[in-house]
């Protein structure tokens, strides 16, 4: 069946390395998994739905008074919120006073699978914030420290129109590298890039034949214990 000239290609080979396009490393423990969540895809945004319906899509408040131009929500046992009191973790959500919907077993897989594709094996995220970005939309470069511990990596999910993504370094002034992250794509960003500053650049008008004019991005964290 397989003679000398006849090429053997591995289905199991096959199966994983069609789970994603490619990976890329972008910085120190920062890992790019082209594609990983594409095949995915339809089950996140149903996923993204559900969610919505008990916690809707709302503009958050910085402490200085400024309303975001990305609308969020959240699920899992913490979410991230901002008002003038501040940036912080709750467990109920501000609208309803109830708890957050519950993390999707979809969201904690990718979570688990693409983190141990990275070399972070066992990460359990407890919080999911889901951002939600529409054409003139961004998120200026900042650094993601609300959390207890920056001992676990940050898994982030992109869907929908694709956006071009800033990654700079440990100082705000650090030059920064720019990435267009496009629909399934997944990082990973853990060890020494954990902490480094990144935003996204202002989401141009497109359409996408899953999601219109929006693109959604999953950021899957460890904010409460260790
Ligand atoms: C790099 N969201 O919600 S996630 C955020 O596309 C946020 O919506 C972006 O930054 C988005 O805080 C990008 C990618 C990300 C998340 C955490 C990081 C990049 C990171 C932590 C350190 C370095
Ligand atoms: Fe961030």
């Amino acid at each position: 069946m397989f003679g000398p000239m006849m090429p053997y290609i591995c289905p199991i080979m096959l199966s994983l390395f069609d789970a994603h396009g490619g990976m890329e490393a972008l910085g120190p423990g920062a890992t790019v998994l082209r594609g990983f969540a594409r095949k995915r895809d339809v089950v996140l945004l149903a996923e993204i739905e559900q969610v919505s319906a008990k916690a809707p899509f709302r503009h958050m408040v910085t402490p200085g008074g400024f309303e975001m131009s990305v609308a969020m929500t959240n699920c899992g046992a913490a979410g991230w919120v901002t008002d003038r009191a501040g940036y912080r973790y709750r467990s109920d959500d501000p609208l309803s006073g109830k708890r957050w919907p519950a993390m999707p077993v979809p969201f904690l897989t990718l979570a688990d699978e693409a983190a141990r594709a990275a070399g972070f094996a066992g990460f359990v995220p407890d919080a999911c914030l889901i951002n939600r970005y529409e054409p003139g939309t961004k998120l200026s470069l900042h650094q993601d420290k609300d959390e207890a511990s920056y001992a676990h990596p940050i898994v982030s999910v992109s869907l929908g129109l694709s956006a071009t993504f800033q990654f700079g370094g440990p100082k705000r002034s650090d030059p920064v590298r720019r990435v267009v992250l496009e629909h399934g794509d997944v990082v990973v960003w853990g060890g020494p890039s954990r902490l480094f500053h990144h935003g996204v650049l202002t989401l141009k008008s497109g359409e996408h034949p899953m999601t219109g004019a929006r693109r959604f991005n999953l950021t899957l964290r460890r904010a409460l214990q260790e």
